[in-house]
């Protein structure tokens, strides 16, 4: 009863559940290959049900036996569940089934994890516990019961009783099945309080398995604290039960779960130490225990009518974090980085075979669409919908939308409405940010007369799968002036611009200004704005917009890298000096200086190479960057040394934004100035390196000029028990291995006795290393995309999840040669070709194959 055929679902077939739930019941009796669930429903018929058809989904389940009011009944079983004539009256329907959680490798549904037991369930993965109408508009409130031989025993909400092997929690809030989590283990927690502003005294747990990783849980504890006094004071939302869980496990999908009162993280996602993660992974923590903690008002108070309306909680809720590091660490810092994802994922999605809307309108597997369109464009439509309105309507809308929403699965129709109801605003136009896919290119031509400045923009959407045709999108564009000495002659101005072309006009200027288009990357596109490269630099000298400072960097080194793959150029010492400039100006964060070093990454120029209508060639653009690299290096010699004693960070360490853009900014130094000396400095820096961040930073900068080696034996020596740091070790030697070797690095950790095919971690550390290393995945003997496929064959009946997620390293296919693409056509129909593939990864092969 495996592999159900697929089947297409539509956001227009959406019809409301035959039956409602008013409470639920669930024992387990916990067993590694044979645990018991037994549940107690109460079901009643939904009112404004549109079919009468009693139907509960089901998968892998082994069926005991059920009851309806008591009398066994024999229900029709398929793969995809359970079907019956039942009562149109309320009724109470029991079952019992049984699972094997030790032979789940999915990770979905109830599975063990290194001796753990713990659950899965978004998106449809509770339909694997027992049977169940799995779908978010059914909400009910639970009462669980766990009898199993372990310390720990845990479900959501508060626990009402417990003894000897057993244990049982209620939850009060109803919500759907998608949110529910059990773990059961030897754990230990590191426990703390928060008190509400309304003075509620609130639980923290941070749970691990012992043994290792107690020292690595205050930090979390303390992002935990930080979230929840920062909803209260900038949402006005305080949290609702006693009790709030985190638990940590090895074995995990995504990066984290916000299961009501008891969030399931991955490892990777909560624990650091000073010694064992980098700055980069402090941040990434916080951002996630922030994200998780406001989904308990932004996706569990208020959920979602249908998975199609995905983007409201997981937009809004990535749009809160965003906002939230922001507040913590530096806004000018955060919005480029979050440019830059959005421009190296999302835009990338885009502009291959799986794009697809911010709220799709159809699906095969809904797993798949978990996506940087869905989460990161998702949150983009919201700033863009602050920026329209102002923040003060913001705040009023999302007041109306707690006050009118709570307890509701909503839609995002319900979502815009509160703001057209706050505002008075039609938002229909805008709407279409959510229905239709594919990135806006916005093409700036600009005039100038007698005092007067015009701007002419125009907006087109390129086609993307199943939508031929676009229509105008309503685009903030936030504009400020500058004049010759760059100084501020109109503050930045949010255009809105609703037609596919429009002009606007300044007027009252006493000479021709140069604009700053499209500050603080206020919407989603693409600019395309011929200026010269004196303007460019005009702008990255002077430009008040710290984003558009940055991107005019960007964009004259994309600028520069485009033109040595195309015509043979040579850095030009504007370029150089500009970069200077920046780095040797002590007066800005040395966070946002590490940024303006970072040159485009190859993948980058890749795409857009093939936007200007040429085939990008992965060796000759790492070519290039290698010889920009090593151009910038030469030309600020005398300047390394001296940064990067500045840099110098005294005392202990602390991940706060300030020591970390320092450590940031000598660590881009250090990769510079290892192109010069050898990897003297960086060899140096490994040796005595405290922190993470450091000794990670020294490893790279030797990797990079193909030194190392004896480092790399040093990391494993001193790291072997440590798995998430082993993660770090296994992903950067396939990530920095030089083209022609990468494939066979990969292949030979594959071999390593720690590598592991069922930890996802381990898998991505791997195949994600490879991925990313673009001249070595794309290597022109094709060994990159087979190794990539066989391990994909081999995971997908382990792991359809993670096959499927890790299967889009190929969908920019289309923008290589055609031997290239002969090759990954080849991998990608090997795989499809392979019997018994599951949905998720059956879906995704074939989208790719377009
Ligand atoms: N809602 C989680 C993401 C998540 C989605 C699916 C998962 O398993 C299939 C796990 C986590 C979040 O946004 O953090
Ligand atoms: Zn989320």
């Amino acid at each position: 009863m495996k592999n159900p055929a697929p089947q297409t679902i539509y956001l227009s077939d959406y019809t409301p559940p035959a039956y409602l739930v008013d409470s639920v019941h669930l024992t387990f009796k916990l067993g590694a290959t044979d645990t018991r669930v037994i549940s107690r429903i109460a079901f009643r018929p939904n009112p404004d049900a549109t079919s009468k058809e009693f139907f509960l989904h089901g998968q892998d389940l082994r069926f005991i036996g059920a009851r309806i009011d008591g009398a066994p009944i024999t229900p029709d079983l398929s793969a995809e569940g359970l079907r019956y004539n039942a009562p149109d009256a309320p009724f109470v329907f029991e079952a019992e089934v049984e699972i094997s959680p030790s032979t789940n490798t999915s990770l979905e549904g109830l599975y063990m994890s290194n001796g753990m037991y713990c659950t899965q369930c978004e998106a449809e993965g509770f339909r694997k516990i027992t049977y169940y109408p799995d779908r978010p508009d059914v909400m009910a409130v639970f009462t669980v019961r766990i009898e199993g031989d372990l310390p720990v025993l845990l479900s959501n909400g508060n626990p009402v009783a417990q003894g000897e092997g057993w244990a049982e929690w209620h939850d009060p809030w109803p919500k759907p099945a998608y949110l529910f989590a059990l773990v059961a283990g030897d754990l230990v927690a590191l426990s703390d309080s928060f008190t509400t502003r309304s003075g509620r005294k609130v639980d923290l747990n941070i749970w691990v398995r012992p043994g290792g990783d107690e020292a690595k849980r205050a930090f979390g504890m303390e992002a935990l604290k930080k979230s929840m006094a920062w909803d209260e004071e900038v949402y006005g939302r305080e949290y609702d039960l006693d009790l709030f869980n985190i638990v940590a496990v090895d074995d995990f999908n995504m990066g984290a779960m916000e299961n009501k009162g008891l969030n399931i993280f991955n490892a990777s996602a909560v624990l650091a130490s000073p010694e064992t993660a980098t700055d980069a992974d402090f941040e990434r923590i916080e951002a996630i225990i922030a994200h998780e903690y406001f989904h308990n008002w932004t996706g569990n108070r208020i959920t979602c009518r249908d998975w199609f309306q995905l983007c409201l909680k997981e937009g809004l809720t990535v749009f809160r974090d965003q906002q939230f590091t922001g507040d913590m660490r530096s806004h000018a810092v955060k919005r480029i980085d979050d440019a830059m994802v959005l421009r190296a994922h999302q835009f990338r999605e885009d502009n291959g075979p799986l794009a697809h809307p911010v709220r799709p309108d159809s699906f095969v597997e809904i797993n798949n669409f978990y996506t940087a369109t869905v989460y990161e464009k998702g949150a983009e439509v919201i700033g863009m919908l602050k920026l329209l309105v102002g923040d003060a309507d913001y705040a009023k809308a999302l007041d109306l939308y707690f006050d009118r929403h709570d307890g509701d699965a909503a839609t995002i129709e319900d979502w815009l409405r509160v703001f057209e109801d706050v505002t008075g605003r039609d938002l229909r136009q805008f709407a279409r940010w959510y229905s239709q896919a594919g990135t806006p290119r916005l093409t700036v031509n600009e005039s100038y007369a007698d005092g007067t400045y015009q701007l002419h923009l125009r907006q087109e959407t390129p086609p993307t799968p199943g939508q031929d045709t676009k229509k105008p999108l309503v685009l903030p564009i936030a504009v400020g002036l500058l004049n010759e000495n760059g100084a501020e002659v109109v503050p930045t101005t949010v255009l809105e611009m609703t037609q596919a072309e429009q002009t606007f006009s300044f007027a009252g200027l006493s000479g021709k200004p140069t604009a700053s288009i499209l500050r603080n990357f206020s919407a989603p596109v693409i600019v395309k704005h011929d200026k010269t490269n004196a303007e460019r630099a005009f702008l990255l000298a002077h430009d008040t917009d710290p984003f558009n400072r940055w991107d005019a960097g960007r964009t004259l080194a994309q600028d520069l890298l485009m033109r040595m793959v195309c015509d043979n150029a040579t850095p030009d010492t504007g370029f150089l000096n500009g970069l200077a400039a920046v780095l040797r100006d002590d007066t800005l964060d040395p966070a946002f200086r590490a940024l303006v070093l970072r040159l485009p990454s190859e993948e980058d120029t890749a795409q857009a190479l093939f936007d200007a209508g040429h085939t990008p060639d992965p060796a000759v653009i790492n070519d290039v960057h290698e010889t920009l690299k090593l151009h910038i290096a030469q030309h600020l010699q005398d300047t390394l040394p001296r940064i990067y004693a500045d840099m110098t960070v005294e005392g202990p360490y602390t991940p706060d934004a300030e020591p970390a853009g320092k450590r940031a900014l000598g660590n881009a130094v250090l990769a510079l100035q290892s192109k010069l000396d050898g990897g003297k400095a960086a060899a140096q820096q490994f040796a005595s390196a405290d922190n993470m961040t450091q000794q990670l930073g020294a490893l790279r900068a030797l990797l990079q000029i193909a030194k190392g080696e004896n480092e790399l034996a040093a990391f494993a020596a001193q790291w072997g028990h440590d798995r998430l740091v082993m993660d770090k070790w296994f992903a950067l030697q396939v990530s920095l291995a030089p083209a022609d070797q990468a494939a066979a690095t990969a292949e030979r950790l594959t071999v390593h006795p720690d590598f592991d095919i069922k930890n996802p971690n381990r898998f991505r550390a791997v195949f994600g290393g490879l991925r990313v290393n673009t001249a070595g995945f794309h290597h022109r003997s094709g060994a990159g995309y087979n190794l990539l496929a066989d391990w994909l064959i081999r995971l997908d009946p382990l792991n359809p999840q993670t096959t499927a997620r890790m299967i889009t390293a190929f969908d920019t296919w289309k923008r290589y040669d055609m031997e290239r693409q002969r090759k990954i056509r080849v991998a990608l129909e090997r795989i499809a070709g392979t019997s018994g593939l599951s949905g998720d990864t059956n879906e995704m092969v074939t989208r790719l194959l377009g």
